[in-house]
């Protein structure tokens, strides 16, 4: 555990939610525009912590994920690793973990120019991949993802020390009003939101299937809805959603027949490695949190083969 904490949270009693201690953009405001995101997504990424680009990839591009996602499900192997988390009533698949180490196709598209590019700009420089992971909801069955901010949890359990960090969703399936669509709170990235309760030793064992510590007050959770409302973008496969580690999200369980898989890549700057657990007693594995020390990503040129 660390001595001086910008962000303390998992308290046996409740604490008073604060502004950010960090910067929303981290690239030198010399250097703003030193990527390929212009000042109105800049802004808009500040303003409301998140960017979504409908049809971002086409989706021929991304059918041989969701294809690939399909033939690992029938991977008894692979089925019963610790990085694949079954619905505890159904025993669906929730999510699948290190999707970029267990597929060169998944680790190639973690360095996409394009997406690497706006996160580089937007994060200030180099970064790797500190998590990745597919959330599966099939058609009727599968269930929803309490209120949290993902920074929370890292921060506690992982020992990420700095709001320095984005995550890239990629749709696999559409996602639609009724396949249980990610939902955020607009704005909600720019205040630290506490919670109350102390970290279970292992407690992602369970909190990858329910999450109940990490999740914000009712009161809170009120208060940001009031000023930001709720959001849910919603759009065809290849569509991608940007958004800030600290941003408040959620979603609803899929009742509708068809299935919604959405690829997650976190990436962190190579200024904001891991250090020990601000609020846990041991870090979490590695499937969870890389802290080896990867290497920066490099952008993939798709066209240099063909020069
Ligand atoms: O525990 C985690 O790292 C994560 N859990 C949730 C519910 N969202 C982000 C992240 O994968
Ligand atoms: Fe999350």
């Amino acid at each position: 555990m660390q001595e001086k904490d910008d962000y303390v949270s998992r308290t046996e009693t409740s604490r008073p939610r604060h502004p950010r201690r960090d910067p929303v953009v981290h690239l030198d405001p010399a250097e703003r525009w030193n990527g390929p995101l212009g000042e109105v997504a800049l802004s808009a990424f500040e303003r409301d912590g998140f960017l979504w680009f409908e049809g971002f990839f086409s989706p021929d591009r991304v059918a041989p994920f969701f294809d690939e996602l399909a033939q690992m499900s029938r991977d008894e192997k692979l089925l019963n690793s610790d990085g694949v988390i079954r619905d505890p009533n159904s025993g669906a698949i929730r999510s699948v973990f290190d999707m970029h180490r267990l597929s060169p196709r998944f680790d190639e598209l973690t360095r996409d120019a394009r997406v690497l590019g706006m996160v580089q700009q937007l994060l200030g420089g180099d970064v790797y991949i500190h998590q990745s992971r597919i959330n599966d909801k099939y058609g009727f069955q599968g269930a929803g993802f309490d209120w949290h901010s993902d920074f929370e949890t890292w921060h506690a359990e992982d020992g990420m020390p700095r709001m320095r960090a984005i995550s890239a969703s990629i749709m696999l399936t559409d996602n639609n009003e009724f396949n249980g669509p990610l939902m955020l709170i607009p704005g909600s990235h720019h205040e630290f939101v506490p919670c109350q309760g102390v970290t279970p030793d292992q407690n992602w064992k369970s909190s990858l299937k329910m999450q109940d510590v990490g999740v914000p007050s009712q009161q809170d959770l009120q208060a940001l809805v009031n000023r930001g409302g709720i959001t849910a973008p919603k759009g065809p496969a290849g569509s991608l959603l940007l958004f800030e580690c600290n941003t408040l999200h959620a979603s609803n369980s899929n009742m509708s027949p068809w299935p919604r898989s959405n690829l997650f890549f976190v990436y962190n700057s190579v200024h904001n490695r891991l250090v020990e657990p601000f609020a846990a007693p041991r870090p979490r594995p590695a499937f969870l949190a890389d802290r080896d020390n990867p290497e920066p990503l490099e952008l993939h040129d798709p066209y240099a083969e063909m020069r």
